[in-house]
C-alpha cells in the first residue's frame, strides 16, 4: 500500500489524473482509509509541489493541472470524507476572500465540516467581502469559515470580518481562519473566533465554537 500511496504523489506530481484516480480507488477498493489516502498520497504529492513551484522548478501551468489531478482524487474520496451520522449541526458559510483563487484546502475544510453535519453555503474563490455580508444576512449561518493561501489576500480576512461586524451581523455567528499562510496570532488580530491549522481541526474547532 505504501507503494500505491507514493505512486498517488508521484502521479499528482506529473499531473497525471486519470492514473491518480485509479490509484485512490484501488486503495479504497482493498480498503484503505480516506483520511490516509488524502493525507499520504494526494497531500503529499500537493506538499512536493508546492515546494517546486516556491524553488521555481515548476511554474503555474504544472500547478495547475496537478490542482486538477488533485480535485480528482478528492472527488473520489468525497463521499467518504462527507458522510456524516450527525445531521443538521447548523449552517456554515464558507469562502476563499477576495483576490484568492486557491479552493483546494477550502474544499477539504468544506468537506469535512459536511462530514460533521454541518450544512454548507459555499461562496467559492475571490470572495468580495459583501457577499460574506450578504450570506450571513440570508442564511443566518452558526459558522462562517474564511480560507487565503497568499500572504497578499489574507488582510482581506479582517477587512471581511470588519464589514460583517459594521453590518451588525458579527455577534450572530462565529468566525474561524485557516491557510497556509494565516496563524493563531493573525486570526485573533483580525477578530476571528478561532484558527484552524488543517481541516480535521477546523472541524474540532467548529465543533467547540457553536456547542
Ligand atoms: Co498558488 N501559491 N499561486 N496556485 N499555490 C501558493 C499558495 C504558494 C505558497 C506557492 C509557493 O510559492 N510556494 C504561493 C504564495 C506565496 C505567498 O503568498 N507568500 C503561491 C502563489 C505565489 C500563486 C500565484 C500568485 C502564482 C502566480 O500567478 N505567479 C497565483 C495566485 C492566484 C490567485 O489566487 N490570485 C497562484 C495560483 C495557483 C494555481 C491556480 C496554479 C493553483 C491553485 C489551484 C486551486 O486551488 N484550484 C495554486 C496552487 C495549487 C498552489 C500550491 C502549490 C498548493 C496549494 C494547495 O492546494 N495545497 C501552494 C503551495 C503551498 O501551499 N505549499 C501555492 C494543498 C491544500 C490541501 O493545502 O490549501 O494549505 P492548503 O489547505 C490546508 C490548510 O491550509 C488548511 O486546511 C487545509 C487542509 O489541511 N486550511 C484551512 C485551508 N483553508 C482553511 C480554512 C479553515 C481552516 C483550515 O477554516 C475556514
Amino acid at each position: 500500500m505504501t507503494g500505491d500511496l507514493s505512486q498517488i504523489a508521484s502521479s499528482l506530481y506529473e499531473g497525471d489524473e486519470e492514473s491518480v484516480s485509479d490509484l485512490v480507488q484501488k486503495l479504497l477498493n482493498g480498503g484503505a482509509a480516506a483520511d490516509q489516502i488524502l493525507q499520504e498520497g494526494l497531500i503529499a504529492g500537493m506538499d512536493r509541489v508546492g515546494k517546486d513551484f516556491k524553488d521555481g522548478v515548476l511554474f503555474v501551468p504544472e500547478v495547475l493541472v496537478a490542482a486538477r489531478a488533485m480535485h480528482a482524487g478528492m472527488d473520489i474520496l468525497r463521499p467518504l470524507l462527507t458522510q456524516s451520522s450527525a445531521r443538521n449541526v447548523g449552517k456554515c458559510v464558507i469562502g476563499t476572500v477576495k483576490g484568492d483563487l486557491h479552493d483546494i484546502g477550502k474544499n477539504l475544510v468544506k468537506m469535512m465540516l459536511e462530514g460533521a453535519g454541518f450544512e454548507i453555503i459555499d461562496l467559492g474563490t475571490d470572495v468580495d467581502p459583501q457577499a460574506f455580508v450578504e450570506a450571513v444576512r440570508e442564511h443566518k449561518p452558526k459558522l462562517v469559515g474564511m480560507s487565503a493561501l497568499l500572504t497578499t489576500t489574507m488582510q482581506n480576512m479582517k477587512a471581511t470580518i470588519d464589514e460583517i461586524g459594521e453590518a451588525g451581523l458579527r455577534d450572530s455567528t462565529k468566525i474561524i481562519l485557516g491557510g497556509a499562510p494565516v496563524t493563531e496570532d493573525y486570526a485573533m488580530k483580525c477578530g476571528a473566533d478561532g484558527y484552524a491549522s488543517n481541516a480535521a481541526a477546523a472541524v474540532d474547532l467548529a465543533r467547540a465554537l457553536t456547542a
